[in-house]
């Protein structure tokens, strides 16, 4: 991220400015549908929210339990924006509608999100300081500094077992502050490390969308790839955990809980990377939607169905598009570079070895001519041969 100092202030304030400002088109259902009359049947249970907090509400209720009723376990089966071929396309419009309600909020069409390319191997989150994202606070290795403003926020959706077991719904309010330990997690070392270039350069290879059963165990997947269920070469593997899951992971606090983690702002950065190399990835392989599941993949996650919860209704078709043609943004990325396969090492090895012909028989022809410029001087009968050579040279010997 190539980010000015004063374009980081400014970021990071707009960031602040969506944490307190209420959200001017959109509330928030705190009770399911039976209760949303309320005790009384007359007081409807809506909530405002702020424009940061419906962007973590929304991904909360996307992957929240479903309630089947009063004294029943919620069912946790379903998830409407993680493990399946919706992932990179609810992503995309989650990040596109917080961009759109931030445009909005400061009067400027023109603000932006950046990127935080997170895969730069080692075990250093290189922006968590004080001008982006907020360091590390030097009194307690789970919180941030003081002196970032990301210090004073406090976290919505929390409280899981009260959302299962009383049927309730996140409302909007704040409770703790954000938790971050990156790569501190030494109970699983393979975390402690954000993933490496070349698994960018790898998962970009990886030919195929999505495939059967359209899952989080889905092998040769790119999508499953990216999410982060496979190796970044595309087989399935259940014990890894790379890319966009590594990242979460690697933070180690509220980033890394699937229900939390938009509550971490780095949130907002790790998947705008995500969703460069998805783009990266539709403008080397084609948008044809053909290659987009129409069936069969899990609940919301079908290419013609809306992405729950937003609103107004989006499909994942609308989402599976080339950003800059289609949806009027791009990122400023540099790909990085891939090994060569077998076929690539011949083709390179035979192209080589015909230069080195071809310039072989250059230096012979120049040295003869040389040799030729320097004879005719002695030998200025020689015959036809040399004067025709020259000749097409428009040159004259005589
Ligand atoms: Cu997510």
């Amino acid at each position: 991220m190539q980010l000015s100092t004063d374009e980081k202030r400014a970021f990071v304030n707009a960031l602040e400015q969506a944490k307190r400002t209420t959200h001017p088109d959109l509330v928030i259902a705190t009770r399911h549908y039976s209760d949303i009359f309320g005790p009384d049947g007359n007081t409807v249970e809506f909530e405002n929210i702020t424009i940061y907090n419906y962007f973590v509400w929304s991904h909360y209720y996307s992957v929240s339990k479903t309630f089947l009723g009063a004294g029943q376990a919620s069912f946790g089966g379903v998830d409407f924006s993680h493990e399946g071929p919706g992932f990179l396309t609810w992503h995309r419009y989650h990040l596109l509608q917080l961009e759109q309600d931030m445009q909005d909020m400061l009067l400027d069409p023109s603000f932006a999100l950046p990127y935080w390319n997170f895969a730069i191997g080692g075990n250093t989150c290189d922006i968590c300081t004080d001008d982006l994202m907020g360091a590390r606070s030097s009194f307690d290795m789970n919180s941030l500094s003081p002196n970032s403003v990301f210090s004073q926020w406090r976290v919505i959706c929390e409280s899981v077992e009260d959302y299962d077991t009383l049927g309730t719904i996140c409302n909007s309010t704040e409770t703790s502050p954000i938790r971050r330990n990156p790569a501190g997690n030494v109970n699983r070392p393979m975390v402690q490390r954000l993933p490496e270039p070349q698994d960018v350069a790898d998962c970009l290879q990886v030919n195929t969308f999505d495939t059967p059963p359209f899952y989080s165990t889905s092998s040769e997947s790119f999508r499953n790839t990216v999410e982060g269920y496979s190796a970044p070469q595309g087989n399935y593997d259940p014990i890894v955990r790379s890319l966009h899951n590594l990242a979460h992971l690697f933070l180690n606090g509220t980033g890394g809980q699937t229900h939390l983690s938009p509550n971490d702002p780095i949130f907002v950065l790790l998947h705008t990377f995500t969703d460069a190399i998805f783009d990266e990835w539709l403008r080397r392989h084609g948008s044809d939607l053909a290659v987009y599941p129409e069936e069969n993949a899990p609940i919301g996650h079908n290419r013609g169905y809306n992405m729950v919860p937003f609103w107004p209704p989006v499909t994942n078709a609308e989402m599976f598009v080339t950003a800059p043609e289609n949806l009027g943004y791009s990122y400023e990325a540099e790909w990085p570079g891939t090994p060569f396969t077998m076929t690539e090492i011949i083709t390179i090895a035979i192209v080589a070895a015909l230069v080195t012909v071809a310039l072989i028989f250059a230096a012979t022809t120049c040295a003869v001519r040389a040799r030729s410029h320097k004879m005719e001087g002695h030998q200025p009968l020689l015959g036809d041969q040399y004067q025709r050579y020259d000749d097409d040279k428009g040159q004259s010997v005589v």
